[in-house]
């Protein structure tokens, strides 16, 4: 497999996820505590990754450090987060960074969070100064991860913070995801115009055959495409975070044969990525694959998963799909929201009594060849 000469390559990560010591709207209900100590380790992990050859890596700046009170900025974090940058800088890597990785300041949580009315503003004048603070290091920024899924757990089945279900929440916190990327777009092009901006964009292969086609496309619509196209004038590129297919059968979601399955159940299904990326052809816009991983505590499973979901990504390449780089999620194991520290997505293992780092032997099997 070949990819183009300047294809980036790495993995991924989120602050609350590996940093530890993080104080968030998740912290009540879901508590991160050490997580992986990154936030005091990340210069070995950056260590780790350099020597699996990565030249590119996607995090996220925690927004609870960084205004821990409203309209207060804590200088020692931001500088802290700018040690971060050249760290990856010095050892190659380009960095993509993530701006809400589903986390929020808890003032700004007590406030009503993705349902205030505000919340655009708030978040782009966040953006804002982190753009003005990074503008010289980062060309790459993703503002929101995965907005239709935290949508969706938070707002309609109440199963993550704020613990608030309800249509009208649902859609409400949509819309405003929506205005907060486009305001979030204008501020950072307003501080930095040569700056690359997009989303992660959590894509499903939803597919039916007959009847069951009608609801497929529907469910793409809604799923996939639909937010997309309302920020379709405010990216530089999309980014897509693949995990999901979806099969529909007799009007019902998730008749999935299941013949290979991850550890937490989600079947793995290398060419629904190649579907998806055909989906999005239409946009005309680069495309970076910003999440794709397997929990797979055995390490049994993740160099096949990670090799056959490549040959599609080179497939769509080859048949002419602009897509520049592929993320692994994640460089190592960390803290998987509701489902705790149990799910094992990193290529490195982490002991969490010891904090010790093991490359697990399909870190070392990942490798993207790139044309000369
Ligand atoms: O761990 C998450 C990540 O934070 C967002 N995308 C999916 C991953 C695996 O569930």
């Amino acid at each position: 497999m070949k990819f183009p000469r300047n294809f980036y390559w790495g993995a991924a990560s989120s602050a609350y996820q590996v940093e530890g010591g993080i104080r968030n709207n998740w912290t009540p209900y879901f508590d991160a505590e050490r997580a992986t100590d990154h936030y005091n380790r990340f210069r070995e992990d950056f260590d780790i990754a350099k020597s699996l050859g990565h030249n590119a890596h996607r995090f996220s700046i925690e927004w609870s450090r960084i205004e821990p009170q409203e309209g207060e900025w804590d200088v020692h974090e931001i500088e802290h987060y700018r040690i971060v940058i050249r760290a990856l800088r010095e050892r190659g890597m380009e960095p993509f960074v993530t701006l809400w990785h589903w986390t929020l300041p808890q003032w700004l949580e007590k406030k009503g969070g993705w349902l205030n009315t505000d919340i655009a503003n708030y978040f782009s004048r966040f953006c804002e100064k982190m753009a003005e603070e990074f503008k010289g290091d980062i060309t790459f920024w993703i503002t929101e991860n995965e907005p239709m899924v935290y949508a969706s757990h938070a707002y309609w089945r109440g199963d993550w913070p704020p613990k608030c279900a309800g249509i009208f929440a649902y859609l409400g916190a949509i819309r405003n995801l929506v205005k907060g990327h486009r305001a979030a777009f204008a501020a950072i092009k307003r501080t930095q115009p040569e700056a690359k901006i997009g989303i992660a964009k959590n894509m499903i292969f939803f597919e039916g055959s007959g009847a069951d086609a009608v609801l497929a496309r529907l469910a793409d619509w809604w799923w996939n495409q639909r937010f997309l196209n309302l920020i379709r004038d405010y990216q530089d590129f999309i980014g897509v975070n693949y995990y999901f297919h979806d099969r529909i059968r007799n009007f019902r979601f998730n008749q999935n044969e299941n013949k290979v399955v991850s550890d937490i159940g989600w079947e793995i299904h290398p060419e629904g990525i190649y579907k998806v990326l055909k989906s999005l052809e239409k946009f005309g816009k680069p495309i970076y694959i910003t999440e794709n991983g397997i929990a797979d505590a055995a390490d049994s499973k993740r160099t096949a998963f990670i090799q056959e979901h490549l040959r599609f990504v080179e497939m769509a390449i080859r048949d002419g799909i602009d897509v520049r780089g592929y993320f692994y999620w994640a460089l190592t194991d960390n803290f998987e929201w509701d489902k705790g520290f149990g799910p094992r997505f990193g290529l490195v293992e982490i002991d969490y009594e010891t904090m010790e780092r093991r490359i697990r032997p399909s870190a070392r099997s990942y490798r993207v060849e790139l044309s000369p």
